[in-house]
């Protein structure tokens, strides 16, 4: 029997990835929008004590943080390979996500979306964050537009979650106006093949999102 898989997400939130990976697992799952747009409802806190959409639910577990959810979800299909085949592939996956995570969603982006985490009620300080951590956002970019260089996809020649991890921030560029398809052409290029697969179509129009949000 297949395990009862269920994602609460947000629309265009980092749940995406996990979204879009589940949709390319192939398994069966249901989905609750949290509504965490502009912060994470606090009725909901009992599911999350962090805080944070994407929540996988499994079998009555729930597991938090995108690259655990997403490592979760290529456990459950070893068939699909969707963090690579190899050892080294693997390893790479987990280099990928873990900065994704860490280094431009919570560091770079999170200055930008949330100035006061790092500087708490100083509003008068928060242009200074905002402008630092748009910064640091174009030099991930950038550091991520060098990796693609010569590269079909982010690990080894195939698909794998990793792409589909990099097409949430790709979304945001284009959101904040980072003139992505004019400085990032590697980036876009991966991109726009992910946002071509038949499991990431359907996910983006169950989600009410444009492909790259240009
Ligand atoms: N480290 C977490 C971060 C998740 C996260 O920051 N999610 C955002 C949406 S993109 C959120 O739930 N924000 C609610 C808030 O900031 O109050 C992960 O990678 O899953």
């Amino acid at each position: 029997m297949p395990p009862k898989i269920h994602l609460y997400m947000t629309p265009g939130s980092v749940a995406l990835a996990s979204h879009i990976t589940l949709a390319e697992s192939g398994l069966p799952f249901s989905t609750t929008n949290l509504g965490a747009q502009r912060g994470f409802p606090a009725k909901h806190l009992p599911l999350n004590p962090k805080g944070r959409v994407p929540i996988l639910d499994l079998d009555g577990n729930r597991i938090t943080e995108s690259p655990a959810i997403i490592t979760t979800i290529s456990l459950l299909v070893p068939e699909k390979k969707l963090l690579g085949t190899t050892v080294l592939e693997q390893a790479r996956a987990h280099e990928w996500m873990v900065w994704l995570c860490a280094t431009l969603h919570a560091q770079a982006f999170g200055g930008v979306f949330r100035p006061s985490r790092f500087v708490g009620a100083e509003e008068a300080v928060y242009d200074v964050v905002k402008a630092k951590a748009r910064e640091t956002v174009r030099e991930c970019f950038e550091y991520i537009e060098g990796k693609l260089e010569g590269q079909t996809h982010a690990v080894g020649h195939v698909f794998t979650a990793v792409d589909v991890y990099l097409l949430v921030f790709y979304r945001w560029g284009n959101m904040l106006r980072f003139g992505m398809r004019e400085h990032f052409p590697n980036y876009t290029r991966l991109v726009e093949e992910v946002v071509s697969r038949d499991a990431v179509k359907k996910t983006l129009e169950a989600e009410g999102l444009t492909p790259l949000n240009d």
